[in-house]
């Protein structure tokens, strides 16, 4: 058998489902497989990228392990290059574990993180941007993440090579003037040169800008429900998400931590936060909840300020609508108009431009509008955010920082130009991670550490 033994994955991810997907790739993948599988001939004669049904049997303990589906994938026809098979198991976790320590007792071993897209890298089938690509594709929770991950899949990353190639122009022009300069030619080279370092480098930082307000996205759009205590902020809670998640009681301050969900709202990833109504406590559990509210409430995207409308509105409450929401996306939610109609608590939020509705959760009176109006804030939020065109990834934007930096440097050192042509040149290495990685074992390393088992 070949040295270099085939590697074997769960792709699908852990825990249970209806069915799971193992790969198993290397050039002695098939005779591997051939040792658990019940009907050899029909594997070895098996046209490549057809399903075909096996009995898959650990011969030693005289077992079956499982009825499979496989496809066999002869090289270089494969994800990887290699010979590569792609098993379809029934789903339970035992079975999954079962089936991969039995390859692993014929020859296999267990792959490593990212260890096919390896592979496949190593065999000239995918280069390194595409590898990066498809895990930003896999792991991306937004739109906008998703949409650059697939940018750069179509290899669209002409703006990155722009930005590359006029660092290497204007660094050049310096190189230019300090062995042959010219007085008069020097200064005005050196001007526009200047002026075009000053534009990557603002170019870059709206990047900057843009990655992190991508980043601030992962985990979804966070909104919080928030406001005095009572007011039924964890009955609106279980409201949105359909079952009841945070418990709810007629006695106030009855959420004390911080309770969270995901779901999808139209397709868009959301985290939705309840936790404890803000009022003045002597209580040290609940004012530790009432902190951790504030600090929730200032990284929310969105805000939900859930009062009740037959409370009269104090002093403190105007106050907390003021410094809460001030600047931020907000909506007013006067609930509990079965008991009131809650016209005397509209005026506050008109006053602080906030959009506000009337409902009764007990009677889901105005619920559907209220619903509609928070979808609207939703699609805003995402659509707000603008697409990065040159720091498609995490990886690139920590690369973009670094050029950015080496730039302002050469800005800073602009009249002595054989300073700043240094900082050029530092600044055009960075790109050498980027495209002269291929070979680079400790970036390889370092890039494929994030990937996923299995990927
Ligand atoms: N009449 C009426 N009662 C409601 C309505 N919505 C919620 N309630 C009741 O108000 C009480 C408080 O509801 P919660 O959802 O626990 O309120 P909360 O804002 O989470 O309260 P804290 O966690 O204590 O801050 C419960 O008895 C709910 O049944 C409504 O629309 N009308
Ligand atoms: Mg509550």
């Amino acid at each position: 058998m070949n040295d270099r033994k085939p590697i074997v994955a769960q792709s699908t991810p852990k825990g249970t489902g209806a069915l799971a997907l193992i790969r198993i790739s290397g050039e002695d993948a098939f005779t591997v497989f051939l040792q658990i599988v019940m009907q050899t001939e029909r594997f070895k004669n098996a046209p490549p990228r057809k399903i075909s049904l096996y009995t898959l049997m650990d011969h030693e303990k005289k077992k079956v392990l499982d009825e499979v589906t496989a496809i066999k994938y002869t090289s270089p026809r494969s994800f990887t290059g290699e010979n590569m098979i792609e098993i379809i198991c029934h789903g339970g976790e035992v079975i999954i574990r079962e089936i991969i320590n039995a390859l692993i007792k014929n020859g296999a071993q267990q792959a490593s993180r990212g260890a096919f897209t390896r592979r496949a890298l190593e065999n000239g089938k995918i280069d390194l941007l595409k590898a990066e690509a498809i895990q930003g594709i896999i792991e991306s929770t937004n739109e906008p993440d998703r949409l650059c991950a697939q940018r750069m899949y179509d290899g669209k990353i002409n703006a990155l090579l722009s930005v590359k190639d006029t660092i290497l122009k204007v660094q050049t022009e310096l190189d230019a003037e300090i062995e042959f300069g010219e007085e008069e030619r020097i200064s005005d080279t050196r001007e526009s040169g200047r002026e075009t370092i000053l534009r990557i480098i603002s170019d870059l930082e709206k990047e900057i800008r843009l990655r992190e307000k991508i980043t601030n996205l992962i985990g979804g759009i966070r909104i919080i429900i928030t406001g005095p205590t009572n007011a039924g902020k964890s009955t609106l809670f279980n409201t949105i998400l359909g079952f009841q998640r945070a418990l709810v009681h007629h006695e106030p301050g009855t959420t004390r931590d911080m309770v969270s969900e995901r779901m999808l709202i139209d397709d868009h990833e959301i985290k939705l936060i309840d936790c404890a109504g803000i009022r003045e406590t002597s209580n040290d559990v609940e004012r530790q909840g009432i902190i951790i509210s504030r600090s929730a409430i200032n990284t929310a995207h969105l805000i939900l300020w859930v009062t009740a409308a037959n409370e009269t509105l104090s002093e403190n409450e105007k106050q907390e609508i003021k410094a809460n929401v001030f600047g931020k996306r907000a909506i007013g939610i006067i609930n509990k108009c079965d008991i009131e109609d809650g016209a005397s608590k509209v005026a506050i939020f008109k006053e602080e431009g906030i959009t506000h509705c009337l409902i009764s959760l007990k009677q889901g009176k105005n619920v559907d509008s209220l619903l509609t109006i928070v979808k609207k804030e939703i699609d805003f939020i995402s659509s707000s955010i603008e697409m990065p065109e040159i720091l498609l990834n995490k990886r690139f934007e920590e690369l973009g920082k670094k050029i950015m930096l080496d730039l302002l440097k050469a800005d800073k050192e602009w009249n002595r130009t054989e300073i700043a042509a240094h900082y050029l040149k530092k600044a055009y290495s960075h790109f050498e991670e980027i495209f002269g990685a291929n070979n680079n074992e400790e970036i390889l390393n370092r890039i494929f550490d994030n990937f996923c088992i299995g990927k």
